[in-house]
């Protein structure tokens, strides 16, 4: 038995469990936490952030570049801790994670309404109002309590489908001391995977040999468990189109390279992906949540049509499964387990090796007719955000990882990004957070190591989190920030343009008189340590993304001055986007923009 402070306890605990990173910005209410931080330097590294929503994302990039060991928030109480909401919104709606230490009112003080409480109508509460937006939270009213909520905290964090674990501790639970042998405290961070069910399994692969049109759609579950070599050999196998939805941080999960692969479906996905899932007889989806961006927001005939397409869905999380569309088979279970005992079973049927099918044929033809479409459009805006992305693919390594936040950034990369690899793409694609996309690649850095990290940021987004490039400098991380630069909210300007006739207002940044008022990004970088480049043509953008990736100490800006003139400022969207339009005007198509 040991004597431990409560904050003593929490964290040894989470060293134990491997967490090495702890986010934060320390406050009277979690001194005492940060505290205990000071006696564990090398286990465990403090990482000063400047605003705690961003220290969210962090601990949120960095688990999505791990996909293994989550990280540590701790906010102080009160307004520190509400600053959370939504990186712990960002994260769950992604099945991202990580564990968040706020601090709370000294129990025995609770209702008198002391400094940051809120308690007019009850006392602080905070827990309760911030649960919505985790798996499981915790409010910890008496140290004994402790060896529980961290142990089921961590469980819930990373076992099943994860998801942020919020655990409330109020001040005087800090200091308490508590006599425990830590190793009694459970440690369950393994729990193996959840195997599908034979029948299932079986009554799947009778399905999908049967098909003659089957279509694979792979979600968020697919990186999460691992499962990409078994998603590989199985589409290979049935010689089915494979597609990935917008959030969840999909892509990568399947090689994008691979002739099979037929990028997104859903509104600013492509007229191949659409085409064949519509057509499509048998629909395989793995880990996926058919939300709106994916389905066309469930226009029959646009995106999906089921039915009569049939639908097997598999899925770590029973929640998930029929939700939005009927299933003829669901399959609650692991993706990495079911998609290698479907393979099993499709091949016992007698369905054996590659099929270059007259369909494989025609995917093939598809996908060269829409390349030279989006080529066509990166010839009528060179300095597009569709051409950057094919730039930037080509003189960036294929490890390289890229982060996105909400705007046009996350849709035209979404869109036409092509990566090999998983856990190399994170976007804030549920949630669309502006904001997410530098934290995120810092704590994605953190992670990695050497692998270059780059956060594609709109300059909207940017000015919204680029503190944390002081953070970025305090820690020596070469994190690359690329400042898509188009003086504005354009993705929302375009949807004022189409939607409501023009009628721009609030989207540009410019003054009272109509001048363009933007800031200057390269004081903002130099201002807090970073170095700037600034990219006016193709060529300097290869020439400035070549001079940031050799900086190996310190984070880099680079400004990318880029087209700004609808339509040229976005993409092509190809499906259907149920979003509000000005009334009276005609139900036109509505094109891309969020
Ligand atoms: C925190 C937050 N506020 C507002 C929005 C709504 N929104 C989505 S995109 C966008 C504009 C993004 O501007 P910018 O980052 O410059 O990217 P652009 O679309 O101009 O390329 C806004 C306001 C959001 N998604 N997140
Ligand atoms: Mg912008």
């Amino acid at each position: 038995m040991t004597l431990y402070t409560g904050s003593q306890l929490a964290l040894e605990y989470f060293k134990k469990a491997g967490i090495k990173h702890v986010f934060g910005i320390p406050g009277h209410g979690n001194a005492a936490l940060t505290d205990v931080l000071y006696d564990m330097k090398k286990d465990m590294e403090f990482i000063p952030i400047k605003h705690e929503q961003y220290g969210g994302h962090m601990a949120d990039g960095y688990f999505r570049a791990n996909r293994k060991t989550p990280a540590i928030v701790t906010t102080s109480v009160g307004p520190g801790a509400t600053n959370l909401a939504t990186a712990l919104a960002t994260a769950y709606v992604d099945s991202s994670t990580f564990i968040a230490l706020t601090g709370d009112i000294q129990t025995y003080l609770l209702g008198k309404g002391i400094f940051q409480e809120i308690e007019r109508q009850f006392q602080s509460d905070y827990i309760n109002a911030m649960r919505h937006f985790t798996k499981r939270a915790y409010f910890v009213t008496d140290v004994r309590q402790l060896p529980n909520a961290i142990s089921n905290g961590l469980k819930e964090a990373v076992c099943g489908r994860p998801g942020p674990v919020l655990i409330g501790l109020p001040m005087n639970i800090q200091t308490d001391t508590i006599d425990v042998d830590i190793n009694s405290i459970p440690l369950v961070l393994q729990v193996g995977r959840i195997r599908p069910d034979r029948e299932k399994i079986i009554e799947a692969a009778k399905l999908l040999v049967s098909s003659e049109r089957p279509f694979i759609l792979v979600g968020g579950g697919v990186v999460m468990s691992d499962a990409t070599e078994e998603l590989v050999k199985l589409a290979e196998l049935l010689g089915a189109p494979v597609a990935t939805t917008f959030r969840g941080d999909a892509k990568g999960s399947f090689p994008e390279t691979h002739e099979l692969y037929v990028f997104s479906v859903g509104n600013i996905g492509n007229p191949v992906a659409n085409k064949l899932a519509s057509e499509a007889d048998v629909i395989l989806a793995i880990g996926v949540t058919f939300s709106d961006e994916t389905t066309s927001s469930y226009v029959r005939g646009i995106t999906f049509n089921i039915p009569p397409t049939k639908v097997i869905q598999i899925d770590i999380d029973p929640h998930e499964i029929g939700k939005n569309y009927p299933v003829e088979i669901g399959i609650w279970a692991d993706a990495k387990t079911a998609l290698a005992e479907l393979y099993e079973a499709v091949e016992s049927l007698g369905k054996r090796g590659k099929n270059i099918s007259e369909y494989t044929k025609r995917i093939r033809e598809m996908k060269q007719q829409w390349f030279n479409e989006v080529e066509e459009l990166r010839k009528q805006a060179p300095m597009g955000i569709p051409a950057l992305t094919k730039i930037l693919r080509e003189n960036l390594s294929n490890d390289t990882i890229i982060t996105l936040s909400a705007g046009l950034p996350q849709e035209i990369f979404s869109q036409l990004w092509i990566t090999d690899k998983p856990r190399t793409f994170i976007s804030s694609g549920g949630f669309s957070t502006m904001g997410f996309a530098l934290p995120a690649a810092i704590g994605a850095k953190l992670a990695v190591g050497d692998t270059p990290v780059i956060a594609i940021e709109g300059d909207g987004s940017f000015l919204m989190n680029n503190i944390e490039l002081l953070t970025a400098s305090q820690q020596n991380l070469p994190v690359i920030t690329i400042i898509l630069n188009n003086y504005g909210w354009i993705s929302i300007r375009d949807l004022q343009i189409r939607n409501f006739e023009h009628r721009l207002i609030g989207t540009e940044f410019r003054d009272r008189r109509g001048n363009l008022k933007a800031p200057s990004f390269e004081k903002i970088a130099k201002g807090y340590g970073a170095e700037y480049f600034k990219a006016e043509t193709p060529e300097e953008v290869i020439s400035t993304v070549k001079s940031a990736l050799k900086i190996s100490d310190t984070p880099s800006v680079i400004e990318i001055m880029i087209e700004n003139k609808f339509p040229y400022s976005g993409t092509k969207a190809y499906g259907y986007w149920d979003i509000p339009r000005r009334s009276g005007t005609s139900d036109k198509e509505v094109r891309s923009s969020r």
